[in-house]
């Protein structure tokens, strides 16, 4: 029984570390209210929102209207669908973010994103991060030791 008992408490915390991981998933409808659509700003609608790993962003729309095109940089910057890693055309896409780093959707349908500015950039951080205790706060805010042989002139 002792044997028994002793393997209850390693249970319990790999239960406590592992549900979280995936409780903690973010589901992200793209645009909010105003969904994915032509003119919206969705450089302000990601702005200030972290991505991990495992979250999810929903793209709705009216089907026919619009897509989701899951280009490189270069495509978003220039508006272009080809080459692409996935069109996407439900209206109501799901589409799981797998790996960190930088991803871009574009609107594939006519102008919109060259001309309605259809397009969103997110930054995927690692899942780990989740995990890593926070740094210190005080690190950054710390204000630096004045400069004293050399006079900022600005
Ligand atoms: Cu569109």
């Amino acid at each position: 029984m002792a044997l028994i008992g002793s393997r209850v408490p390693l249970v319990l915390m790999v239960a406590i570390f592992i549900l979280p991981a995936f409780a903690l998933t973010t589901e992200f409808i793209v645009g909010g209210e105003d969904g994915w659509t032509a003119g919206v700003d969705y450089a302000a609608w990601a702005n200030g929102k972290k991505f991990f790993v495992g979250d999810v962003l929903v793209f709705n729309y009216a089907k026919g209207a619009h897509t989701v095109v899951k280009v490189n940089g270069t495509g978003f910057s220039a508006c272009q669908t080809s080459p692409n890693s996935g069109v996407f055309t439900s209206g109501n896409d799901k589409i799981t973010l797998l790996t960190p780093g930088n991803k871009w959707y574009i609107c594939g349908v006519s102008n919109h994103c060259s001309y309605y500015n259809q397009k969103l950039k997110i930054t995927v951080m690692p899942k780990m991060m989740m995990w890593a205790p926070a740094p210190a706060p005080e690190a950054g805010m710390e204000p630096e030791p004045a400069p004293t042989g050399s006079p900022c002139s600005y």
